[in-house]
């Protein structure tokens, strides 16, 4: 009996373990638009001062609408890239003006040296 619970104590904190790797940005500066409808990955991180290239690699127009940046909007057609950068540490989010519910990403900005 005691054997069996110390099997399901390993079986839980496992299962802990795998659902916390979803919600990590990733690291990196370049953000692709697949077909169809997103941006990839979803959630990013950078040090301050970086500038952040989004490259429209689907069908239809899309953009970037920096909500965290006065809504600045960056257009992009099929083909094309955009870029920002970002100077203010924080958590910046952006979505596409023309798709909004659908496609939406963020940028974790952190201190420069940190
Ligand atoms: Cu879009």
């Amino acid at each position: 009996m005691r054997l069996l619970l110390v099997f399901a104590a390993v079986l839980a904190l496992s299962a802990c373990a795998g659902t916390t790797a979803e919600a990590d940005p990733v690291a990196t500066n370049e953000v692709d638009l697949p077909p169809s409808y997103k941006f990839v990955p979803e959630a990013i991180t950078v040090p301050a001062g970086t500038e952040v290239t989004w490259t429209n690699n689907d069908n239809f127009t899309h953009s970037v609408r920096l909500l965290d940046d006065g809504n600045v909007v960056l257009t992009m057609k099929p083909g094309e890239s955009v870029s920002f950068t970002f100077d203010e540490p924080g958590l910046h989010n952006y979505d596409c003006s023309f798709h909004a519910t659908d496609m939406k990403g963020t940028v974790l900005v952190t201190e420069a040296g940190a």
